[in-house]
């Protein structure tokens, strides 16, 4: 969830943190586009409306107040007190429908990612929280330095984690952004669930400018399903409570899969009889290693002949590099659909476990 477009947990379409900070302007709280959505965009009435623009009239918002007093026994007036205060942010529909970048090839993604800094900050997290990740690990099986990695690649660990009012962010990609209205109202009901759930207040929050929350950027619907509250204090506070967002990115882990022991990946090398269809861009394992060995493929780790890879070819300056993808790297492809991320995050966990050992 950066400028690399990938996604957060739940969130099927470009979002990002990192993508959200470059985009942060925040001069622009309320245009004229919002007022030509109210339909008041006439001479002086356009700044009339700019000003004050809210979603405490909007018919969408008001559907949504609807059915949750009526399915979730929400009070009327502090929904509508909420959506009075929910702001259309200009910025947040400048980020979301900006051109996808050309996807990188690897050599330029890990770059990114891969970096002296990103893991000497993640080995200095991992000593820091060595007794919840240890715990995390011991409960779940998903290794310490695979919760760090993906910690770090989202948010920098906590550090940088969305500047935008997640009430804002999700009214306005709800209400003004027909396309993905469906999905983005869908989680302004799960966050406002959450926050009565948790005893938050839905102004204060903050996310990326998709709504995604907290160190591991999970969207509401995320939340409600694999955050915990790891420190027992009655609270899953993913965005302040570090040992809150340990367990809950290793509950994410483990809920989508997570086999603990297996490999992730296996370096590969390929022969020229190796047709290059085996190379499908699929993310989950549908072919027996023992099927691509006879097409040539060499692991370069022991493969149970049985097992079912995904074969993934990675660009470099020059060439490829091959690996073979196990269902254990299928299973970080949940928490954002990418062959790439995954890949980085499992290298930057080994980067990390071996500088915690080091
Ligand atoms: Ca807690």
């Amino acid at each position: 969830m950066s400028d690399n477009k990938q996604l957060s947990p739940g969130f099927r379409h470009p979002s990002s943190s990192a993508t959200a900070r470059l985009t942060g302007l925040r001069c622009c709280r309320t245009t004229a586009a919002r007022a030509l959505r109210t339909g008041l965009a006439v001479g002086a009435g356009l700044f009339a409306a700019a000003a004050s623009a809210s979603y405490s009239d909007d018919p969408a918002a008001l559907a949504l107040v609807d059915s949750l007093v009526e399915e979730h026994g929400f009070s009327r007036e502090e929904l509508l007190a909420v959506m009075d205060d929910a702001t259309y942010q200009q910025s947040i529909i400048d980020a979301i429908t900006r051109p996808a970048e050309k996807s990188k090839p690897w050599y330029e993604y890990r770059a990114i990612f891969l970096t002296e800094k990103r893991e000497r900050e993640g080995i200095a997290f991992f000593r820091e929280h060595r007794e919840a990740l240890s715990r995390a690990q011991a409960e779940t099986g998903v290794p310490a330095e695979l919760i760090v990695a993906i910690m770090g690649v989202e948010t920098y660990y906590g550090r940088i984690a969305g500047s935008y009012r997640v009430i804002d962010a999700l009214s306005t990609l709800a209400f003004d952004y027909p396309r993905r209205s469906p999905f983005f109202t869908k989680e302004l009901r799960n966050f406002l669930l959450l926050t009565r759930e948790q005893g938050m207040d839905p102004l204060t929050l903050k996310g990326s400018y998709a709504g995604a929350m907290g160190y591991g950027q999970f969207m509401p619907s995320s939340f409600r399903s694999y955050a915990v509250d790891f420190d027992g204090d009655g609270v899953a506070d993913i965005w302040n409570n570090p040992e809150d967002a340990i367990g809950s990115v290793a509950n994410y882990i483990a809920r989508h899969g997570w086999r603990a022991g297996e490999p992730v990946v296996s370096a590969a090398t390929i022969s020229d009889a190796t047709p290059e269809a085996i190379f499908t861009g699929k993310l989950k394992p549908a072919v027996a290693a023992v099927d691509l060995q006879a097409q040539g493929v060499s692991f370069a780790q022991h493969v149970d002949p049985q097992a079912l890879v995904t074969p993934l070819a990675f660009e470099l300056e020059q060439g490829h590099e091959y690996w073979m993808g196990l269902h254990n790297f299928y299973v970080i492809t949940r928490y954002n659909h990418s062959a790439m991320y995954a890949m980085s995050v499992y290298q930057l966990s080994q980067r990390i476990a071996a500088g915690v050992a080091g």
